[in-house]
């Protein structure tokens, strides 16, 4: 049986991020991670990158690649009938914009950073499962290569995705699950083209539903459909997509779609789980392990990073100088950032996408989007949650403290 101080499961960007984190503070950490190092270094899933993971990357020395080939985003496009609104994200926001830059990029980044720390991982390594959260040595049971092994923990973080084995390890009733499904998903394709700008994403509103026009690089073109969810994905064929794309996008007047190979196809489902709370005994829940929100509002690797932020000093005070506060406080601080993130999701998700059956929330969204692009005071508030403005002064700030214009006194 090994040992570690912090054992870590899962070699996702929270896990990565985590590791290195703590290294910093000069906390030991093993990663267990399911999968091959190959398949973790070519998921193409996540792109869209606030200022605050960038500070994260740059924090553990790794931001580099990031700033040479990522693209800075400092604004977006709306459309929605024959009118295409430019949203200015940085320049109301003083500046702050978001980075394209593709998840599977980071995770090399952030693995060329943990072999530079030496930090242990494990590849083909699932765990099977933790025993003893509640005690002051959790241990961890995994299979490496078929052969099974033992990690003896202070600390277990369980970063391993949202089907979370580490979640199962906390009893049922002490566990609570919030969850939303929107009735309609997302057809998401990675096409072989260039994307047709790299200068900002084009949120579409049609009346059919919306679609997304982003990228992953020069070369490869991320675009997203919605669709419903009583209509089986697979039945779309590669020209129905395309097509439906060039009417959504209005081809027809006069704007090109490069179109090419499909070299990935996904229903993305637009759902929220938050489970609550995010810490049993010596076990810890961080990334989509802890909550998954719908992909409108490209949260997910955002929240997943700044979790992590907040959990590496929290934990390095717990087994450094037996110092509990910053974890006995992690779950309720990274929920406040989590519900914001689940709030600003459903409200992206209801001022772009179609309602068709609902002439009610048709009403409110098309209120939505004529504030959004009206009204300098709304689109603002919208900029400053689009791009994770909000987390990262409230990381470093005593936004809303006493001094604060909007605080008030004492606690319901
Ligand atoms: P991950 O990335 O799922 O990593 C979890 C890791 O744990 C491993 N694992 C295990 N390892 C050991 N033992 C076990 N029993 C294990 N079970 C699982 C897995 O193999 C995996 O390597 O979770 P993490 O680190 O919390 O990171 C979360 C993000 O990956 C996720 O939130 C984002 O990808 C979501 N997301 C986006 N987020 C953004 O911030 N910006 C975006 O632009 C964005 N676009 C997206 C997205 C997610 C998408 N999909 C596929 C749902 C676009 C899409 C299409
Ligand atoms: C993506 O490229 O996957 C993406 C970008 C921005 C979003 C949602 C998804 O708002």
């Amino acid at each position: 049986m090994s040992r570690t101080q912090v054992g870590i499961i899962g070699a996702g960007p929270a896990g990565l991020m985590l590791g290195l984190l703590l290294a910093r503070e000069g906390v030991d950490s093993v990663v267990l991670e399911a999968r091959d190092r190959p398949y973790v270094e070519s998921r193409v899933r996540a792109g869209h990158i606030e200022e605050g993971v960038v500070e994260a990357l740059a924090e553990v020395g790794e931001d580099t690649r990031l700033r040479q080939e990522g693209f800075f985003q400092s604004s977006f496009e709306v459309r929605a009938g024959d009118e295409r609104h430019r949203v200015p994200v940085a320049q109301l926001t003083g500046g702050v914009g978001t980075w394209m830059y593709s998840q599977k990029e980071l995770l090399k980044d952030l693995l060329g950073g943990i072999d530079k720390a030496g930090i242990p991982i494990l590849f083909e390594a699932p765990v099977i499962g933790v025993d003893g959260v509640a005690t002051p040595r959790p241990l961890i049971r995994y299979a490496h290569k078929r052969r099974p092994g033992r990690l003896s923990c202070d600390v277990v973080v369980g970063c391993d995705g949202s089907y979370s084995v580490a979640r199962s390890a906390i009893p049922a009733a002490n566990l609570r699950f919030f969850s939303h499904c929107y009735p309609f998903s997302w057809l998401g394709i990675l096409a072989d083209a260039p994307p047709v700008t790299t200068d900002e994403l084009i949120y579409v509103h049609h009346p059919s539903g919306f679609a997304l026009h982003s990228f992953r690089s020069q070369s490869l073109t991320r675009l997203y459909l919605q669709t419903w969810s009583s209509e089986d994905p697979e039945q779309w064929c590669e020209e129905d997509i395309w097509r439906e794309l060039r009417r959504r996008f209005r081809v027809h007047s006069g704007w090109p779609l490069n179109e090419g190979k499909i070299v990935q196809r996904a229903e993305v489902k637009l759902r929220t789980l938050v489970v609550s709370p995010l810490r049993y005994g010596n076990l810890f829940l961080a990334g989509d392990a802890a909550h998954v929100v719908p992909p409108t509002a490209a949260k997910g690797l955002n929240l997943a990073v700044a979790d992590v932020r907040m959990l590496a000093p929290a934990l390095a005070d717990y087994v450094h100088r037996a110092d509990p506060s910053g974890v006995d406080s992690y779950s309720e601080r990274a929920l406040r950032e989590v519900w914001d993130a689940v709030a600003f999701s459903m409200e992206m998700t209801s001022v772009f996408h179609a309602f068709p059956k609902d002439r009610f929330q048709a009403g409110l969204q098309e209120a939505r989007l004529r504030r959004l692009c009206s009204s300098p005071p709304y689109a603002r508030t919208f900029c400053e949650m689009y791009a994770g403005l909000s987390r990262v002064r409230r990381q470093s700030s005593s936004y809303l403290q006493d001094s604060h214009p909007l605080a008030v006194k004492g606690r319901v």
